[in-house]
């Protein structure tokens, strides 16, 4: 296609309309930034809940100097471990990815600084088999080193330094094992160090699973903060518990108040809240971060969420921010970095591994990627969007657009997704001679519609979970798929994974699939 007509078409696709959304009950008013995505920050002295919104789960945050960094499990998203950057807790920037090379599917990590360097423990499951992982670097923007297997098997490392200088990893269970002075070996075996509190038997959660301990040194006292209940299952599964020692051997002495955060209903914005990590915000007062699922938004994933937290005479803390769903005040003395980033893409940067990730690819994935003037290049993979890696970005929203440009060549097809993982997706491929449409993650072939053109445009609109596809041919007139779809099941409670539904572009079979003019609004 010419760049004229490219551009001709570009403004007719831009004003084309399309259905009126459907009206819903009131939703607290989130800001809005970049393309309508929410943003936290209200601009008036106060935030609201999330911090990050879509697929952030489990936390792990390091304070450094005024600095903040954070990073979320990427699970089988790579480039993978995509660490963020803050200066107020509230306002968050993303850097780019620490782990380039497929691990299998990544959890809980820690995030640490120690004697001057960064260190990354991962766990995660090559072959299927869980182990944990550590990366480090001189300078958090990189280079990462190649991850070293430290033969752990264990999830959610929580790292910590004794009072004898000695580092250790505490891990689900609650056991410990130690590591070399350099961090990159271990010493010892797992050992059992702590039996959590536990909560009632006759309380509607998930399962105990103690797991994500994460350890802070303060006035003399080591606290374990850690999550039971499960993160998923009932609403009202996932807690934030902690103990406290004054040696990293023990004794445990369980805080009196636990659970220290917990939903404790369904009618809640929250659900399943826990996993906490404490941290020390820009005017020395204190915060937790954890995450939550949103109620009714479950395919977005687990979210960020932050709450203050108060210090009490006792030596305990206790959190302070009530269920979340009303606005807080702001952390003092932060400067707000440029929150978020423009997800729509002309493809003249590259955005792997900021916004793009391919899902559960080999080891070479990125041979399938060449950058030309204006557009991506992905060769074809596999046979369907169930086994071709589609290329994948996380949103937040409650209603959002997404838009793509693609031009099919060769024998192979492409097309856009809602992607959870290879036995849930929805969406619409073109061949050089059909359209295909996918549902229930496979193509009903019964739909399938013969159709010519050298470029297609399609469109997928998510409006709380009512999903409408788009397509438009060379003559640029949209044209709405007959099959609307509703995705509010697609979520970890049905699928398993912890994953989320996320748009996503694939190229499947022999050749390649050419995609431009990438474009995200967000809509509420
Ligand atoms: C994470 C663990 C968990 O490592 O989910 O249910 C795992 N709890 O803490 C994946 O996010």
């Amino acid at each position: 296609m010419t760049s004229s007509r490219r551009a001709a078409l570009k403004t007719i696709l831009a004003g084309a309309a399309i259905a009126p959304q459907l009206t819903h009950a009131a939703e607290p008013k989130w800001g809005r930034g970049i393309e309508g995505q929410r943003r936290a920050d209200l601009g008036n002295g106060t935030y609201l809940n999330p911090i990050l919104s879509g697929d952030h789960p489990d936390p792990t945050i390091l304070k450094d100097g005024d600095d903040y960094y954070m990073t979320f499990s990427s699970f089988l998203s790579y480039p993978g471990v995509i660490l963020w950057h803050s200066r107020d807790l509230v306002n968050w920037a993303p850097i780019g990815p620490a782990l380039t090379k497929p691990i299998g599917s990544v959890w809980a990590m820690d995030l640490v600084k120690h004697n001057g360097r960064y260190f990354i423990y991962i766990p995660a499951t090559p072959d299927g088999k869980g182990t944990i992982f550590v990366i480090w670097a001189d300078n958090i923007r990189g280079p990462w080193s190649d991850p070293i297997d430290l033969h752990i098997e264990a999830i959610d490392p929580g790292h910590a330094v004794g009072e004898d200088g000695k580092r250790y990893l505490f891990v689900n269970g609650v056991r410990r094992i130690g590591l070399t002075d350099d961090g990159l070996a271990t010493v010892g075996t797992l050992e059992k160090v702590y039996e959590p509190w536990r909560y009632p038997s006759d309380w509607v959660v998930e399962m105990f699973a103690p797991e994500g301990p994460k350890l802070l040194r303060r006035n003399g006292w080591y606290y374990l903060v850690l999550a039971v209940g499960g993160t998923s299952g009932p609403p009202t599964s996932h807690m934030v518990i902690a103990a406290r020692s004054r040696s990293i051997h023990g004794p445990w002495e369980n805080c009196p108040q636990n659970p220290l955060v917990r939903t404790r209903s369904a009618d809640e914005r929250w659900w399943s809240r826990g996993h906490a990590t404490l941290v020390e915000g820009p005017a020395g007062d204190w915060w937790m971060v954890y995450h939550g699922y949103e109620n009714g938004y479950r395919t977005l994933g687990r979210q960020t969420l932050l709450e203050p937290i108060e210090w009490t005479a006792d030596g305990w803390f206790k959190p302070k921010g009530g269920d979340l769903s009303s606005p807080l005040p702001m952390p003092k003395k932060g400067t707000a970095v440029q929150p978020g980033f423009a997800k729509s893409d002309d493809f003249t940067k590259n955005k792997f591994g900021v916004q793009w990730c391919f899902f559960n690819p080999g080891q070479d994935e990125m041979k399938r990627v060449r950058f030309e003037q204006g557009a991506v290049s992905i060769a074809g993979k596999g046979t369907s969007p169930a086994d071709c890696s589609p290329l994948a970005c996380i949103v937040g929203d409650h209603v959002y657009e997404a838009t793509v440009t693609l031009e099919i060549g060769g024998a192979g097809h492409g097309g856009l997704l809602l992607h959870y993982n290879e036995h849930m997706f929805v969406g619409v491929g073109f061949s050089a001679t059909h359209m295909l449409t996918y549902q229930y993650a496979r193509e009903q072939s019964w739909m399938r519609e013969a159709v010519k053109a050298s470029t297609v445009h399609i469109r997928v609109r998510n409006d709380r979970h009512i999903v409408t596809f788009f397509y438009a041919l060379d003559d640029g007139k949209w044209i709405q798929h007959p099959w609307q779809m509703e995705t509010s099941g697609m979520h970890h409670n049905v699928f398993g994974g912890f994953l989320s539904l996320q748009p996503a572009v694939y190229s499947a079979g022999e050749g390649a699939v050419h995609m431009r003019d990438f474009q995200y609004r967000a809509l509420a």
